[in-house]
């Protein structure tokens, strides 16, 4: 038997903790001792790992003794407080907000885009996990940058409210409801109502009128694909529970058929190509839930441009764009370099 790693799961109690135990049950992770961490609100509620009972503690400064490996989600500030103390302790951390993503110290890493990248952990001990919005884009366009030279990226989102965390699940689901029973419905987590609606708004508002949401898709993405791509992007929550989708409009240098998008696409690592509109095949975000590979399909040329295509991008947004991709990057981490 192989060597076995001592795992912290922070933020164990919320929406992509959860998912990332689960990725590491399912995955069958070497793990010798498993400890989740939350607030002092979760501390002592019982939750399982592979059937046996594990109680989740209070993040502190002092939790990461023994700890090898610690997958953090529990928010941009608790990362930025925590994840130095992690690595003092011996940890190397695998960090899913966004506190240290643009840290050119840190790699920002999609396993089936960047995995060399993880081998610049060593300066900082930390490794960060792209945007979901980001990580599902830049998996379907890797294998057409590299045949044709992507040059530009217009994109729009329709992003699932599960990104926001539980309460904001259960808020979509309370408000539906109430809406059907004819109540006014309460507003807690977005500024305006959900259900049956679209805000064009993901996290807040910068000088440039954009959102950090749009910005990270730009940066995040040039980093991750190491090229100077021109980004520009529309976020939109929907009232959608799970898996984000994107409407993605590309300007390569190279032209692109149609016919060989769909043999990149055939071939390339984390996709599935659903691609037969006549059949009315295309992909949806309540068949790319509960899965780990991002769904494209509707892939047309851009008719208004000499070398463009249109694609429709779809991933369940709690497992490849949080959960997933971080005990990816870990099992990649303990294979190639941490032995
Ligand atoms: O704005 P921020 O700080 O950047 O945070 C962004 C939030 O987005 C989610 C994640 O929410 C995060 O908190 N998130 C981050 N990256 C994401 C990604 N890529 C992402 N979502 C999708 N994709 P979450 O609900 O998924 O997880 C929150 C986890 O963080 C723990 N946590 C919060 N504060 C903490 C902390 N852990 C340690 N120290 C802190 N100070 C949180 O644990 C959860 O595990 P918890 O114990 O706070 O929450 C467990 C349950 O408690 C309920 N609850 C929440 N707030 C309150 C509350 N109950 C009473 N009063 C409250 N004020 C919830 O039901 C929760 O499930
Ligand atoms: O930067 O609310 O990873 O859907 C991911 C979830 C930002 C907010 C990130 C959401 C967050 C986003």
């Amino acid at each position: 038997m192989g060597k076995l790693w001592n795992v912290a799961v922070v933020g164990a109690t919320g929406a992509v903790g959860n998912q990332m135990i689960e990725c590491l049950e399912e995955r069958n992770f070497p793990i010798g001792k498993i400890k989740y961490l939350a607030s002092s609100r979760s501390a002592g509620e019982i939750l399982e790992f592979k059937g046996k009972a594990v109680m989740v503690e209070e993040l502190k400064h002092d939790s990461f003794e023994g700890i090898d490996i610690a997958l953090f989600s529990a928010g941009g500030d608790r990362s930025r407080e925590f994840c130095p103390s992690a690595v003092r302790a011996g940890a190397v951390c695998v960090d899913n907000s966004s506190a240290w993503r643009m840290d050119p110290d840190v790699p920002l890493v999609v396993p089936e885009v960047n995995p060399h990248a993880i081998a610049r952990y060593t300066k900082k001990g930390i490794i960060a996990n792209p945007n979901c919005s980001t990580i599902q884009m830049v998996v379907a366009l890797k294998p057409l940058h590299d045949y044709a030279t992507i040059k530009r990226i217009v994109v729009s989102t329709y992003q699932a409210v599960s990104g926001t965390g539980k309460k904001a699940i259960d808020e979509l689901d309370r408000q539906v409801k109430d809406l059907l029973q004819g109540k006014p419905p309460e507003i807690k987590v977005y500024p305006h109502q959900i259900a049956f609606n679209c805000l064009p708004h993901i996290d807040s508002f910068g000088p440039n009128g954009y959102t950090k949401e749009e910005m990270k898709m730009a940066d995040e993405t040039r980093k991750i694909m190491e090229a100077d791509i021109r980004v520009t992007a529309t976020t939109v929550r929907v009232p959608v529970f799970y898996s984000h989708s994107e409407s993605v409009n590309i300007e390569t240098v190279k032209k692109l058929t149609v016919a060989k998008a769909h043999e990149l696409l055939k071939n390339a690592p984390g996709c599935e190509l659903v691609d037969d509109p006549a059949s009315k095949v295309y992909p949806m975000p309540i068949d790319a839930a509960g899965q780990d590979l991002t769904l494209v399909g509707r892939i047309r040329e851009d008719e208004s441009i000499e070398t463009g295509l249109n694609l429709w991008v779809v991933a369940d947004n709690i497992r490849k764009g949080a959960a997933t991709n971080a005990v990816q990057i870990a099992e990649m981490l303990i294979e190639k370099y941490l032995k």
